[in-house]
C-alpha cells in the first residue's frame, strides 16, 4: 500500500470534520442536513474504489465492492459516521474511511476477492438526537425497536418525523435488515478510545470483547416553590433528591471492579434562580464487562433513587431507555486480526472496550472482531481526540493485510 495512504484517510478525516451543524466544535447528528452532506461525500469516495453506493432505509450510506462474481456473501466493514456534541474526528469517522482507502486498494491493484466486501457508515451509533443509541446497525441486524420512533428530540420532533424530513419512511425501516447468509463477518477498526495502547507503545490491538452498556432516564418530581420563603424543613426540591441520587451512580460504581456509571445530561425545571426545582431529569449510562454485574448495579441503583425520593417524599421515575449485552469478538475472526498484525511486525495485543461499538448490534446477525488504533492520550468524545498519519497507515495496513488473508468461518 503506497506510504501516503495515511495522509488520506487523515484528510478525509479532516473534510467530514468540517461537516457539522456547528463551524466551531464537531457536531453531526442522526437525520440532519449535516448527515446528508457526510453521507453524500462518502460516497462518493466508494464510488471512486469501485464500490455501487446506496442510502439504505435508515439512511445507513453502504458501499459493495463485488468479489470474484457478483452477489456472493460479503465480508461487512465499517463504523458510524454521527459524533457526539462538540466531538473529536476520528471516534467512527476513522473506520469508514479507513475500510474505503483498504477498497480503494484492491480496486486499483483490480483485485478481486472470494467475498464481496461492503462498507456501511452507521447513521446513528451515538444516540444523541433521541436518547437511544446504535439505531443504524440495529436496523441492519433486524433488531431495530419500531417503538422508538416515536421518541422525541430536543425540538419535540419525534424520530418517525425527522424520518420523513428527511426523505425516508419510518414504516421501512424493516427493510434495511439483512440476511445472516448474506454476511461473513463484521470487522470494525475503530480509535481504542482509552490509553492503553499509548502506555505500551503499540500502535494497533485487537478487541476481545466490547463492554455491555444501559441507558436510563431519570424524573425527580418535587414542588417547586419561592426560594425566599418556603422554610428548608418544607421544601420538595428536585434537584438535591437529583443530586444525591447523581452520587450514589459515582459512589456504587466506585465500590465495584469494571464498572463505570455516568451522569451526562441533567435538566432542572423551571430553572428560575429564585424558583426551587420542582422537577429535574437525567441520564445514567451504565456499563461492565459481565452483563450480570452491570444488571445488578442497575437494580441497585434504581432502588436506591426510588428510596431517596420516598425519603423526600418525592416521585421518582426510572425508564432503562436502552440495553446492550457485552459483545464478545469470536476467537475465528480474532485470530485472523492478531494474524494481521503480527503480519505488520507488531506483537498482537488484546483489550477490551469500555466504550461501545455498532459490532453490538451486528451480533446479532454475524460474528464481530476489532481492531483498535492507538489515540493521543486516549482522548475520545472531545475536540482534543487525534490519530497520527503513521498509526492511521498502519492501521490501514493491517485492515487490508485482514481483508486480503481473510479466511470464512469453517473455510479454515
Ligand atoms: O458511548 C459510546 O461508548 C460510544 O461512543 N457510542
Ligand atoms: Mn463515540
Ligand atoms: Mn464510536
Amino acid at each position: 500500500m503506497p506510504h501516503e495512504i495515511g495522509e488520506k484517510i487523515c484528510g478525509r478525516v479532516e473534510e467530514l470534520a468540517a461537516i457539522s451543524e456547528d463551524p466551531a466544535k464537531l457536531t453531526r447528528i442522526f437525520l440532519t442536513p449535516e448527515q446528508r452532506r457526510a453521507s453524500e461525500l462518502v460516497m462518493s469516495w466508494m464510488q471512486a474504489a469501485a464500490m455501487a453506493t446506496r442510502l439504505d432505509a435508515i439512511g445507513n450510506v453502504i458501499g459493495r465492492y463485488e468479489g470474484a462474481w457478483p452477489g456472493l456473501p460479503a465480508l461487512v466493514l465499517g463504523s458510524h459516521l454521527d459524533t457526539v456534541r462538540d466531538a473529536g474526528k476520528y471516534d467512527g469517522m476513522l473506520g469508514v474511511v479507513t475500510a474505503i482507502a483498504c477498497v480503494e486498494a484492491l480496486a486499483s491493484e483490480g483485485m478481486r476477492l472470494p467475498f464481496a466486501i461492503e462498507v456501511i457508515g452507521f447513521a446513528d451509533e451515538e444516540g444523541v438526537r433521541f436518547g437511544t443509541t446504535m439505531l443504524g446497525s440495529r436496523a441492519v441486524a433486524g433488531t431495530f425497536d419500531p417503538d422508538c420512533l416515536g421518541r422525541r428530540d430536543a425540538d419535540g420532533f419525534s424520530m418517525a418525523e425527522a424520518l420523513r424530513t428527511f426523505g425516508l419512511d419510518p414504516g421501512g425501516i424493516a427493510a434495511a435488515a439483512r440476511r445472516r447468509t448474506d454476511i461473513l463477518a463484521y470487522v470494525e477498526l475503530h480509535i481504542e478510545q482509552g490509553p492503553v495502547l499509548e502506555t505500551l507503545g503499540l500502535p494497533v490491538g485487537f478487541v476481545t470483547s466490547i463492554s455491555g452498556a444501559n441507558r436510563v432516564e431519570v424524573t425527580i418530581t418535587g414542588e417547586a416553590g419561592h426560594a425566599g420563603t418556603v422554610p428548608m424543613a418544607e421544601r420538595k426540591d428536585a434537584l438535591t433528591a437529583a443530586a444525591q441520587c447523581v452520587l450514589a451512580v459515582e459512589s456504587r460504581c466506585r465500590a465495584e471492579p469494571d464498572c463505570v456509571g455516568t451522569v451526562g445530561s441533567l435538566q432542572v425545571s423551571p430553572g428560575a434562580i429564585n424558583v426551587i426545582p420542582g422537577q429535574v431529569r437525567f441520564s445514567i449510562d451504565l456499563r461492565a464487562a459481565e452483563d450480570a454485574r452491570r444488571r445488578r448495579v442497575t437494580a441497585q441503583l434504581l432502588a436506591e433513587i426510588a428510596a431517596v425520593a420516598a425519603d423526600r417524599k418525592l416521585r421518582a421515575e426510572s425508564r432503562v431507555i436502552h440495553e446492550l449485552a457485552a459483545a464478545p469478538c469470536v476467537p475465528w475472526l480474532v485470530a485472523q486480526v492478531e494474524r494481521a498484525i503480527l503480519a505488520e511486525g507488531i506483537a498482537p495485543f488484546g483489550l477490551s472496550s469500555g466504550a461501545g461499538h455498532d459490532g453490538m448490534a451486528m451480533m446479532e446477525i454475524a460474528d464481530i472482531g476489532m481492531i483498535f488504533v492507538r489515540c493521543a492520550r486516549g482522548i475520545s468524545h472531545h475536540p482534543d481526540e487525534s490519530v497520527t498519519v503513521e498509526d492511521a497507515e498502519i492501521g490501514a495496513r493491517v485492515l487490508l493485510c485482514f481483508i486480503k488473508d481473510f479466511e470464512p468461518k469453517g473455510a479454515l
